[in-house]
């Protein structure tokens, strides 16, 4: 008995993985807010925080929010768990400190600040072809086509082989939540690419000069076993697409609607390098994680079970208004450190100076350029159980 009383968690009957939570998850995250630091998402059987400082804290005790049995709604501590574990999103340390280390080198500033030069060129060159166009599509002709690109390149990946990556990461985002229509729907979809994903994680493969190479040869080094090198160049491709596509897709979206916001890009480059962070706070890619109890908690007075989901409503946390002044509305002059669009804590996005090259280089160029993006024609969203994302966005820019 603990000296100091502990309630159970206050029981929410709100599907997370629902159509009408994905088409619109703001009143759902405040409800969760409200209802205490701890919900039990009766649903699915496991606990849901929504706060901004119960998410940062937890995210914080990787001691008692495991990531060792996975960040999805699935227990890969209990077998029959249909992909293999990432060897660094879903281990604790001292396991996970290695295989980090690794990724830490392959992805440290001066890695990345070489990148700059090709990713400035690409999207100039880019966004000169899409402003000529005068109307496109955000996500098929931009989001999902400069990533493709650039970061393509930077790891290695053969050009002919990328079209397996967004299937395949539209795949695994949904296989972190239950196994519902979206989930079943995209295992149908992408059919063989999770064998040319896997192919595309050997040595013979990949470039000899990028990102997977210098995975490999960190095992020659002996930095990792030769056996984590395939699954550590898997984690960068499971990880460095589909987010940016998502991030990529939502910041045209968040400029069209908020065309003020657009101008203080255009008016001030400095506004422009930070504001993906402010766009990815008021729109996460990544809107949810998972960990686990790996045994009985006791956590903001809330009684925890032990070996139980905790999912992490990372999205909702960015939007507390018990944290952030007038969350809702997109402020690119906000001070934005501290928000977890990027994860926080051990397991915070190693790849975010990637992320933020992306938009950056490629906001500076449209900057030059374009005075409002304006939508042609509906938004549509893509699905999906962790992130969020459009299908497809028509936008007509004004010069
Ligand atoms: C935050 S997205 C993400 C991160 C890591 C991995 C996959 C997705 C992985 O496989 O390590």
């Amino acid at each position: 008995m603990s000296a100091i009383a502990e309630i159970d968690a206050p029981t929410i009957a709100i599907n997370p993985f629902s159509e009408s939570f994905s088409d619109d998850p703001y009143p759902f995250h405040e409800q969760l807010r409200d209802a205490g630091p701890v919900v039990w998402l009766s649903k699915y059987g496991i606990y849901g925080m929504a706060r901004y400082a119960e998410v940062q804290a937890a995210l914080n005790d990787w001691q008692t929010f495991m990531s060792g049995a996975g960040a999805g709604i699935q227990d890969l501590r209990k077998g029959n768990a249909w992909r293999p574990r990432s060897i660094v999103l879903e281990v604790d340390p001292p396991l996970h400190d290695e295989t980090r280390a690794v990724l830490a080198r392959v992805l440290s500033g001066p890695a990345i600040k070489k990148l700059r030069p090709a990713f400035e060129a690409e999207a100039e060159r880019l966004v000169e072809d899409l402003v000529s166009r005068g109307t496109f599509d955000a996500v098929d002709d931009l989001a999902m086509v400069y990533p493709l690109k650039v970061m393509g390149d930077a790891v290695g990946v053969p050009l002919q082989d990328r079209e397996c990556l967004l299937p395949f990461s539209n795949m695994l985002f949904n296989s972190f939540g239950p196994e519902n229509d979206i989930f079943r729907q995209s295992i149908t979809e992408s059919g063989a690419v999770v064998k040319q994903l896997f192919a595309q994680c050997e040595r013979a493969a990949l470039s000899p000069d990028g990102f997977g190479a210098q995975i490999y040869q960190a095992a020659d080094e002996g930095r990792i076993s030769a056996d984590k090198a395939p699954s550590l160049v898997r984690s960068v491709l499971s990880a460095g697409f589909d987010t940016t596509v998502a991030g990529l897709g939502n910041a045209i979206y968040a400029f069209a609607v908020n065309p003020d916001q657009w101008q203080l890009v255009r008016e001030d480059p400095a506004v422009g390098r930070t504001a993906f962070d402010e766009i990815i706070r008021w729109e996460s890619p990544v809107q949810t994680f998972f960990r686990t109890t790996p045994r009985a908690v006791a956590f903001e007075g809330v009684h925890l079970e032990a070996d139980r989901k905790v999912l992490l409503f990372l999205a909702a946390a960015n939007r507390d208004p018990r944290h952030w002044d007038n969350p809702d509305r997109l402020d690119l002059r906000r001070k934005t450190i501290g928000h977890v669009a990027f994860g926080s804590g051990i397991h915070v996005c190693i790849g975010m100076m990637v992320a933020r090259l992306e938009a950056e280089l490629l906001f500076a160029a449209f900057a030059k350029r374009v005075k409002a993006f304006e939508l042609v024609g509906a938004p549509r969203r893509r699905r999906n159980n962790t992130l969020r994302t459009f299908a497809s966005l028509p936008v007509r820019v004004v010069c």
